[in-house]
């Protein structure tokens, strides 16, 4: 029986009408909905149609999601909850199944009146997927039977939500959507299966218990063929203490577990998850409604000057502080401190450009007071706990005035040895910094080509030399001794640390060129690194690029190709050897410092003839993760960082 026999049949087609124009305004404008049409927007798909299961987790009814990235890049997620209503819609007259797949809502869940939390985009979320998909099949298990409706074209269908069978006997109720993003939209639709893990991941440390899989079936023969399939099974019963946990992995902890502090008042809800741990960073990741906020907002600044006050109280009040001590700062109490912090309210306001701060103002007053009571207790109940954390942020601050000192002191001797610019550093003519740019170069002869290779108008080379300083190991103040990179700082300019100004940039691109080797791999770390801990928004802002300097050169006779890969270079080749009588000489550069200035310049630098890669920053905690590992001293994950990514690594070092 159909669902829609029950309808009027003009109802029926005006519906149909209006649903199209909305659907139709989402294709027109898919940023205005999901973002962009880049990777980005096309993982988000993924989390519009997972956000609806996750909700119908949290009212209580669901505990298991799957989701399967099948052969052609389609997506299935499946859900065991109380599947879609397939009822009648008092106002449209069609299924709300099909409502909540076709007609754009302004906001709410399906009418409003349901779930007490939700964040983003959800509810519309269905729509805008249909919108923006060549095909969605939607299959719903409930009342006994199996619905079924296809729709194809952006959310177009021909038949309404129908029966097709009934549910076996001890099956679970819950919802099917299988999707596949119109490449008319998406550029690219090739699924990344880690970005999917890690939103998903995320996810499942927000909603303790869910159990989330994914699973990738893109290169098996069938679902039984294991070894071609890739499958992470999370569910985690400490929630966001297991998030700490995990993005502690490769970090040396001040103490076990994570400390973990619940608070509700009504409806609100609000969660911190923290550990201290032995290095000189914080991460500190804040969530609302399970969706991330990078910008932070109302309950992340709870959560900071709680936390301040509980540490300067505490000192006073345990006589750790004399009343002549400086007070403990922000940046003191959270060195070596990862935290999740994670509210949920009847409705967020989200504000900023990118819609990413939180607004709502009782949101701070609820986490200041779960983190000022709730730490206090714990360092009253955990007396030995305490005294560590305590002493952590001590050294901090001890550390932070030393840095001063060695900051006031490289100043006073920078201002009197040279006016200011390293000796080292080949300046350019132009100070406009829209059109500058800089090369750090490793190695005294490559920075002599590029010297040489340059446009001094608006190039400036500045070669590294001396011993590297491993930042992921050292604070501050290490760093204003460093004779490697301190011509990096003052020629640049802009400050470090707190004290960093960017309109003082003297460079608008700083690229780093350094072999395509093992060595040089390490170098682009090691300053990636640097400037990450300590000139990060250069990186936020996209002003850090890498050069791409060509692995091989090949000519015949007069003429001359490079090649930046062994396929490039496979190809060349077989197209110099077509045609003709000379034999094709193959050069492979070891480094940097075989090339002569001409063709350092026309194969690396020339503007209108080069690649340089800029470095982008998506997730600061993902990016502090994988630097942690790099860099720090646990060689485990990075062992297995490494296997994991032995393919990218392979093209970074070859
Ligand atoms: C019952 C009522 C409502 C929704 C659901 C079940 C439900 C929705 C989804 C989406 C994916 N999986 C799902 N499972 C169940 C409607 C609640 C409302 O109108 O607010």
């Amino acid at each position: 029986m159909s669902v829609q026999q029950m309808n009027q049949e003009n109802h029926y087609d005006a519906t149909q009408i209006q649903v199209l124009e909305g659907l139709e305004a989402v294709r027109k404008r898919p940023g205005m909905y999901i973002g962009s049409t880049s990777l980005a927007g096309l993982h988000h798909l993924v989390k519009e149609i997972v956000d609806n299961a996750i909700d119908e987790a949290l009212a209580g009814f669901c505990d298991r999601i799957t989701v399967d990235i099948l052969p052609g890049d389609r997506i299935r997620i499946n859900d065991n909850g109380r599947g879609i209503p397939t009822g009648i819609h008092p106002k449209e007259k069609i299924s709300a199944a099909t409502v909540a797949y076709t007609i754009l809502h302004a906001g709410g869940k399906f009418g409003g009146g349901g779930y007490k939390v939700s964040g983003g985009l959800h509810g519309v979320g269905a729509s805008v997927v249909n919108a923006l998909s060549e095909s969605l099949d939607l299959t719903i298990r409930q009342n006994g039977h199996i619905y079924y409706q296809h729709f194809y074209s952006g959310g177009k269908y021909d038949e309404p939500l129908t029966i097709i069978g009934d549910l076996p006997e001890g099956e679970n109720t819950g919802t099917c959507v299988v999707f596949k993003p119109d490449p008319e939209i998406f550029p690219d639709t090739t699924f990344d299966y880690e970005t999917l893990l890690t939103d998903l991941r995320e996810q499942a440390f927000l909603n303790a218990g869910v159990q989330i899989v994914l699973t990738d079936l893109r290169e098996a023969k069938d679902e039984q063929d294991t070894e071609h399939i890739r499958q992470d099974d999370m569910c985690y019963e400490g929630g966001i203490s297991s998030f700490v946990t995990h993005l502690n992995k490769s970090k040396t902890a001040l103490h076990e577990p994570p400390i973990h502090l619940t608070r509700r008042d009504g409806d609100m809800l609000a969660e911190v998850a923290m550990q201290y741990n032995d290095s000189y960073y914080e991460v500190v990741k804040s969530f609302a409604n399970n969706v991330h906020t990078p910008d932070g907002g109302t309950h992340e600044d709870g959560f900071k000057t709680a936390l301040t006050r509980v540490f300067n109280d505490y000192g006073k009040a345990k006589k750790l502080l004399k009343d002549s001590d400086p007070n403990l700062t922000g940046d003191d109490v959270r060195e070596g401190l990862t935290a999740i912090i994670s509210v949920k309210l009847t409705e967020c306001e989200f504000e900023g450009q990118t819609k990413t701060k939180l607004g709502n103002p009782e949101a701070k007053a609820l986490v200041s007071k779960l983190v000022y009571d709730g730490l206090s207790t714990y360092f009253e109940e955990n007396p030995v706990t305490a005294k560590i954390i305590f002493e952590k942020a001590l050294s901090a601050q001890r550390a932070r005035e030393a840095a001063k000192r060695a900051r006031d002191l490289t100043r006073r001797k920078s201002v009197l040895e040279s006016g200011g610019l390293p000796g080292k550093l080949a300046d350019c003519t132009s100070k406009d910094n829209t059109v500058t740019e800089i090369y750090i170069v490793e190695g005294d002869s490559a920075g002599g080509s590029a010297k040489e290779g340059r446009d001094r108008r608006f190039q400036a080379i500045l070669p590294l030399w001396g011993k590297m300083l491993n930042v992921e190991k050292a604070r501050l103040e290490k760093v204003y001794g460093n004779e490697k990179l301190m011509p990096v700082v003052t020629a640049l300019g802009c400050g470090l640390g707190d004290e960093l100004d960017i309109s003082k940039l003297r460079y608008g691109k700083v690229i780093i060129m350094a072999d395509a080797d093992v060595d040089g791999s390490h170098i682009r770390m090691l300053l990636l690194t640097f400037f990450f801990r300590f000139m990060r928004p250069l990186i936020e802002e996209g002003h850090i690029y890498f050069a791409q300097p060509p692995l091989f050169k090949l000519s015949r006779g007069k003429k001359v190709e490079y090649a930046f890969s062994d396929e490039q270079r496979d190809a060349i080749l077989k197209e110099m050897s077509e045609e003709g009588k000379y034999k094709v000489d193959i050069q492979r550069y070891k480094g940097l410092g075989e090339m002569d200035p001409s063709q350092l310049w026309e194969t690396t630098m020339d503007p209108s003839n080069r690649t340089i890669v800029r470095v982008e920053l998506s997730d600061a905690a993902q990016a502090d993760e994988t630097i942690t590992m790099l860099m720090g001293d646990k060689v485990e994950p990075r062992k297995e960082f490494i296997e994991r990514n032995a393919r990218h690594v392979q093209n970074l070092d070859v």
